[in-house]
């Protein structure tokens, strides 16, 4: 039996970008695709170079745009540079100098906005903090921020002066900024006394006084004044964000970098539990960042941009801030929950601020959907023209549903595959160029060699199932593992030498394009049928009743592995006994017998973690009848685990 995943669910529709939407796109065909992506393979080297002097200020060019020493790359060695420069100082000599740089708005209501101008001061002062509190380059902080400015300011002042930024989320608890403390061994902390969420104050100084019960090593916590609620302030280690900033001059001339210097370490829970640091530098990222922010989501001077991702996620930091912001363009920030007051709150603030570039997961939208379409419909989004979703594979009826309730049928949907390895967007539609087809994230972007490969290495024929790899560096690729090496060896080039391997399952279509159907490690094996999960979820998903489903095995005596599904059902539907055959039939209509579920368990709530992904290592777990055991640090809601442990059956 080979070891290719099977593909069952054909998806067909194929939608052209509109000939308004394209003649005015910054890449307006699929020949200027072709063209772009055949000299980004063909001449690496020349292409970068070219974009990078086009995209990116240099305080001095590179002597060599990549050193390859596999698997450890070097982009534009020798070049000098300042993200913040980038971000900040270059837009201010001309007209961009008083748009706005950022709109806010926080959950209760308030609205900020900073321009490109104010924002430079705020970013120098807070500098200038830094350096006031002993931070040198190099020295790791920790970032414990609600959704607010200050957060994208405390980001791009450590980047002003070299400092290596950590973000942790917001929502994660003492514990887990505990491990992060320790494995970045971080001298300075910058939080809040709260942040708002669904109406309730985030404890975050609190947390994070908890987390530095026994720690040694910083030496300082900077709080930022946001929900006033009462903190405690331990004398001579917390200083409020707003006192400091008295003491400091609106001036900071932002430090010339190596290319390669650090600029960021973000966690991902590894499947050890221990958390793996990620690490990006300066050059090559802000350049893979920068190009696919403006290619992709097709930027022009007066959109108006909303990335709906916490800054505590990968998708935070490349497309809230750095990428829309070395692009001078506008983007929009807001604090809290999406349905707070009221389940319409996201479509309220699209007419509100008229929005015209949307980007939220697809986790999102499948909650938007069981809501109901009333929410969105009670509102204008006629301002919107493109639209973007990222984290998992979206199933082609969530897809659908995007595009006519949101996107009134008119905006491209740019579905982009990437990872926070991959520091950038990697696999995806350009939306003036590409057609596209539910479901699938299209075509790799310039400079990136995907390919799908069976156990050997060899590339699978056309919609056969494979593993997803990169076949060669590209600029905003994580460096390392911080303190790791050996761990970044093994865990991505080790299983394809030369290679990066993704960790991801796909096939190519006839097309060329590509279908992400979930983790490797998450692929089933029923009776020699190796199945992704991604289509069964997505069969499911059809279904009237079903507004989210998670497929995971269970080990089976007979078949190998059984095929368990943990659903939940649109409002207003009753887990009748009755629809759980209903639900074995429709997969095996759709797909065939051999994905028909064996168990159909129905749910309140799905585990997540909290960028939405469904967290199906615990799954399987629990549906092996077995305790959780792993890592569940990034679990988003513990309730829900203790809820499915009790579930029917
Ligand atoms: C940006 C981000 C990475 C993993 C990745 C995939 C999954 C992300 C898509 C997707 C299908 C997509 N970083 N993933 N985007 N799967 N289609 N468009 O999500 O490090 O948190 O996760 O997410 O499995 O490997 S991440």
């Amino acid at each position: 039996m080979s070891n290719t995943i099977e593909s069952h669910l054909i998806e067909t529709r194929v939608f052209k970008p509109s000939d308004g939407f394209a003649q005015r796109a910054l890449i307006p065909s699929l020949d200027q695709y072709r063209e772009l992506y055949q000299q980004s393979i063909q001449d690496p080297d020349g292409f970068w170079s070219k974009q990078a002097t086009e995209l990116l200020l240099w305080r001095k060019k590179w002597d060599t745009v990549l050193k390859w020493e596999a698997p450890f790359a070097q982009w534009f060695v020798g070049g000098k540079l300042n993200v913040s420069e980038n971000c900040l100082d270059r837009h201010l000599n001309g007209p961009r100098r008083n748009k706005a740089a950022i709109i806010w708005e926080g959950e209760p209501g308030e609205v900020r906005t900073l321009t490109y101008q104010q924002l430079h001061r705020e970013v120098c002062k807070f500098a200038n903090v830094l350096k006031r509190n002993r931070v040198q380059k190099g020295d790791r902080i920790i970032i414990y921020m609600p959704m607010c400015p200050e957060a994208a300011i405390a980001m791009l002042a450590c980047a002003r002066i070299g400092a290596v930024h950590s973000v942790v989320f917001g929502g994660f608890s003492s514990e887990a900024i505990k491990d992060r403390l320790n494995d970045s061994q971080a001298k300075l902390v910058i939080t809040a006394d709260g942040g708002y969420r669904r109406g309730a104050i985030v404890p975050l100084k609190k947390n994070v006084d908890e987390a530095l019960k026994d720690n040694t090593l910083v030496e300082r916590v900077i709080v930022f004044r946001r929900a006033n609620n009462e903190i405690a302030i331990t004398e001579g280690r917390d200083v409020w964000w707003h006192r400091e900033m008295e003491y400091v001059d609106p001036q900071c001339e932002p430090e010339a970098l190596d290319s390669e210097d650090p600029l960021y370490i973000l966690y991902t829970s590894g499947s050890t539990g221990k958390p793996k640091g990620i690490l990006h530098t300066t050059g090559g990222y802000l350049l893979g960042v920068t190009i696919t922010s403006k290619y992709i989501f097709d930027l022009h001077e007066d959109d108006l941009y909303w990335c709906s991702a916490d800054i505590g996620w990968v998708t935070g930091h490349s497309y809230v801030v750095y990428g829309p912001l070395s692009n001078g363009a506008t983007t929009f920030m807001y604090e809290g929950a999406p349905n707070w007051p009221e389940l319409d709150r996201f479509w309220k603030l699209i007419e509100k601020y008229a929005i015209t570039v949307f980007y939220t997961a697809p986790t999102a939208i499948r909650a938007f959907i069981r809501w109901g379409d009333s929410y969105p419909k009670g509102h204008d989004l006629s301002s919107l023209r493109l639209l973007g979703t990222v984290g998992e594979p979206i199933n082609p009826e969530a897809w659908i549903w995007y595009h006519t309730v949101i996107g009134g049928g008119r905006c491209p949907i740019v579905d982009t595959w990437w990872q926070t390895e991959t520091g950038g967007i990697m696999i995806t539609p350009l939306p003036g160029a590409i057609p596209t087809k539910p479901g699938s994230a299209t075509l790799p972007f310039f400079g990136v060699d995907a390919a799908v490969v069976d156990e050997t290495g060899k590339e699978v024929p056309p919609n056969v199932g494979g593993k997803l790899i990169i076949r060669r560096p590209w600029p905003s690729m994580l460096r390392t593992i911080w303190g790791d090496e050996a761990r970044y060896e093994k865990q991505y080039w080790s299983d394809f030498p030369g290679y990066y391997f993704t960790g991801d399952g796909a096939r190519r279509d006839e097309d060329g394009y590509f279908w992400i159907v979930g983790r490797i490690d998450d692929v089933l094996n029923v009776a020699g049928h190796r199945l992704g999960t991604s289509e069964i979820e997505s069969a499911l998903v059809s279904h009237p009743s079903v507004a989210e489903a998670a497929v995971v095995g269970r080990p089976d005596e007979l078949k190998g592995q059984a095929v368990v599904a943990f659903v939940t059902l649109k409002q207003g539907t009753t887990a009748l006994p009755e629809l759980r055959d209903q639900l074995r039939q429709h997969v095996a209509t759709m797909i065939g017998a051999i994905a028909r579920p064996d168990d159909v368990r129905f749910a309140e709530a799905l585990p997540k973690t909290r960028s939405g992904k469904i967290m199906r290592r615990l799954l399987k777990e629990i549906a092996a009848g077995g305790k959780v055991t792993g890592d569940t640090t990034t679990l988003e809601d513990l309730n829900v685990l203790a809820a499915l442990r009790g579930s029917d059956e």
